[in-house]
């Protein structure tokens, strides 16, 4: 099966170009047909020399590819990239490859021969191992994903680990009903909307590593956000009597 890797990006030019060649690397050692795979970059308003270096990675690479977004987001970059992808298997993951790359195999064969229709990395499976995650990030993550549970009647473990993977044969409808955010959220819709449309989703508790230092995440703003996108896509679920 073909896949596409998204990397959202977002004003990263410190990292971007090692980050992007491990990640190349990795992949290239793993699967060798250049044809089966790509890289897509998807950049959305960044002000630093993040668009260039990702120019020169698509002059370097073959298979990597810039996507440009006009606004910002983190959904929309998402929604944007796997929209013009042609691949069989689409997903994402985060620049600084907080999850361990190792995780993606065993991704990759659920998916293509084990029936999963999504796989998503989950840091609050007993199994999961996590590395220097600040406290505040721990607890708003826990309660978060409580909160998920009790107001939404979800089963998934963890909504924002940023890898995710599915068949791309879904994304319409996964779309259609629901997993529309251009923020953050879209990554906990796509679970939440999954679960509604009884799709086969596979947890994988995965070793995180966190680089606290290097987030964007703006912790109070985002959990308001997030309060108001689910309270948003509980009246949708309800009014298509999803819920
Ligand atoms: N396209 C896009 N990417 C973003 C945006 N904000 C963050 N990112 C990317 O999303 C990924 C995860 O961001 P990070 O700050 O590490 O989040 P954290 O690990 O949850 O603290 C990185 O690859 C960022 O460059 C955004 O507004 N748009
Ligand atoms: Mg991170």
């Amino acid at each position: 099966m073909t896949f596409d890797v998204t990397i959202p990006v977002l004003d990263e030019e410190a990292t971007l170009h090692q980050q992007i060649g491990i990640l190349h690397a990795f992949l290239r050692k793993h699967y060798p047909d250049q044809h089966q795979w790509q890289i897509l970059i998807a950049d959305n308003g960044s002000t630093d020399a993040t668009p260039d270096l990702a120019r020169e990675l698509e002059q370097e690479f073959a298979n990597v590819r810039l996507v440009k977004v006009p606004r910002r987001g983190v959904g929309l970059a998402l929604k944007t990239a796997w929209g013009q992808s042609q691949a069989d298997i689409v997903g994402y993951m985060d620049l600084d490859l907080a999850t361990d790359l190792d995780h993606f195999p065993e991704t990759y064969n659920r998916l293509s021969q084990g029936g999963c229709d999504l796989v998503y990395a989950s840091r609050l499976h007993p199994d999961a191992r996590v590395i220097n995650r600040p406290l505040k990030r721990e607890i708003s993550s826990r309660g978060f994903n409580i909160i998920l549970k009790w107001y939404l009647g979800v089963a998934f473990s963890d909504g924002m680990c940023g890898f995710k993977f599915l068949k791309r044969q879904h994304l319409d409808r996964l779309m259609d009903n629901g997993a529309r955010n251009d923020g953050w959220f879209f990554s906990t819709e796509l679970l939440t909307v999954a679960e509604w449309l009884d799709l086969k989703i596979c947890e994988l508790p995965v070793t995180w590593t966190d680089d606290a230092g290097s987030s964007k995440v703006k912790i109070l703003p985002l959990a308001k956000r997030y309060l108001q996108s689910m309270r948003d896509l509980k009246r949708f679920g309800k009014a298509r009597g999803m819920l």
